[in-house]
């Protein structure tokens, strides 16, 4: 079950963004939104991306970031940003313990860096905003894998740049498995779907129209870079990995009749146990994974999953379900999925606010645009932090996403209180409403240098809003 909290919070999101504040799960939003589009194209999965080598210890893959045109809209071309020139870019599976190599080679007009989200990467491969790949150059990333299974995603980081970067299509999925995961017997193989969520301003001619600022008007959504797809399902149960890779939405997503899912992983990769769920949030780049039982419908039964935070006027419907027959179903999910360790206890504290300064355009933490040349905090390696992150009441209304790089950190409290279930687990991306405050547990262990934190609403991170550590042995 959604949580009460959870609930409250993606109410206050809602309002305080200008989204219909009636986040409602037992409200119908289909009728809400009236006539909708039809869903006329099959759900694209992107492909998952072979090694151009495969040695006895490492994948090493290729990547070139090209221009390429997109089928967002049917019959419509759409010029993207792309990686390998797919959009969303190809998937890499890596396995824990089994090093990955990337090289990725910029043919764009525009200086990237590629960021692993979610990843335990040495700082040379972190995609750090000044680690930028000028036109025409390329350089290569190495990831470790040395962390447990998760969804993780990649994306352009370069400084300023990054927000259309990613808004034009620089962002592609990373899914690392392990032995562990291996043994559960949750849906696997073809029963195992990605969902890439995200929403765009397109103009008459199909063109992506970006504003930093205008993020109410982007009101096509996508998934998997296709607006309203369906996806024929067996009559059985299915994983979906979803994950918001938009620059600035806040989706908070159910099915049409109201059924309940089983979250089973959040950001950093399984919870230690599956929480029954009705609806559920996902905040930019934030990942849930979810497992849907399609078992009791007839066949022919169509499924819609909707957004319960639309703005005003938007259409709610975001992809279709079609029920098929019943085929064998081996899977389940069991009770418990992974124990987490305890944290330990925090020896050094930290706060980080987040603030608005509209007058000016400037997006802040702790009073502070962003600043290469300085350094904010001096974190050591093997020390247990507490980090509380609080969006003050009346800021503007704004709300924000906090993320740091290198570290899956734990929840302690949020408002005070302990977090629900669904945000207890691993976590990279944290939100936060006007008048919310959350506490951290962070660790950084293994790699030195300097990294970064910031909102990870991007048109936030672009303007300023973001902080730099080194860490230190
Ligand atoms: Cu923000």
């Amino acid at each position: 079950m959604l949580s009460r909290r959870r609930l409250l919070t993606l109410g206050a999101a809602a309002g305080a963004t200008g989204l219909l504040a009636a986040a409602v799960p037992q409200s119908s939003v289909a009728a809400r939104s009236g006539a909708s589009a039809a869903f006329t194209v099959p759900l694209p999965v992107p492909p998952v991306l072979e090694p151009a080598l495969r040695t006895a210890t490492h994948d090493i893959y290729r990547m070139t970031l090209k221009e390429a045109d997109a089928r967002i809209l049917p019959g419509v071309t759409t010029r993207v940003r792309s990686f390998d020139g797919q959009f969303p870019g190809p998937t890499i599976r890596a396995r824990r313990g089994r090093p990955v190599v990337v090289q990725q080679v910029n043919e764009l007009g525009t200086p990237v860096a590629v960021h692993l989200h979610g990843g335990h990467v040495p700082q040379a491969s972190d995609g750090h905003p000044m680690d930028l790949i000028k036109p025409g150059g390329s350089r290569t990333y190495h990831y470790p894998n040395d962390q447990s299974a998760a969804t993780l995603w990649y994306h352009d980081h370069a400084h300023m740049l990054e927000s259309e970067n990613v808004y034009r299509g620089l962002s592609g999925l990373y899914v690392l498995t392990d032995e562990l995961e291996d043994l559960l017997p949750l849906p696997k193989g073809r029963y195992d779907v990605p969902l890439l969520l995200r929403d765009a301003k397109l103009a008459g001619d199909g063109a992506l129209a970006y504003d930093v600022h205008d993020i109410a008007a982007r009101g096509t959504t996508m998934v998997n870079g296709v607006s309203r797809p369906y996806l024929n399902v067996a009559a059985r149960k299915y994983r979906f990995r979803l994950v918001n890779v938009s620059n600035d939405r806040v989706f908070a997503f159910r099915l049409s009749d109201g059924s309940r899912f089983t979250q089973i992983a959040s950001d950093g990769g399984l919870l230690p146990a599956p929480v029954p769920m009705d609806s559920i949030g996902l905040w930019p780049a934030e990942r849930a994974e979810i497992v849907v039982d399609f078992s009791s419908y007839a066949p022919g039964t169509q499924l819609v999953l909707e957004n319960l935070a639309p703005y005003p006027g938007e259409d709610a419907q975001i992809m279709r379900f079609d029920v098929g027959g019943k085929v064998p179903d081996p899977s389940r999910v069991p009770e418990q999925l992974r124990p987490l360790p305890q944290p330990g206890k925090p020896t050094v504290e930290r706060t980080f606010e987040m603030t608005t300064d509209m007058a000016h355009d400037r997006y802040l933490i702790n009073g502070k645009e962003f600043d290469m040349d300085r350094v904010d905090i001096r974190p050591r390696l093997g020390v247990d932090e507490a980090w509380t992150v609080s969006v003050p009441a009346g800021n503007y209304a704004m709300p924000h996403t906090f993320h740091t790089h290198l570290a899956q950190f734990r929840v302690l409290e949020r408002n005070g209180k302990p977090p629900a279930p669904e945000e207890s687990g691993l976590k990279d991306t944290v939100p936060l409403v006007p008048g919310e405050t959350v506490r951290l547990h962070v660790r950084f262990t293994t790699y030195t240098g300097r990294y970064i934190y910031h909102c990870h609403m991007m048109g936030h991170s672009a303007l300023g809003m973001m902080g730099q550590m080194e860490i230190t042995a």
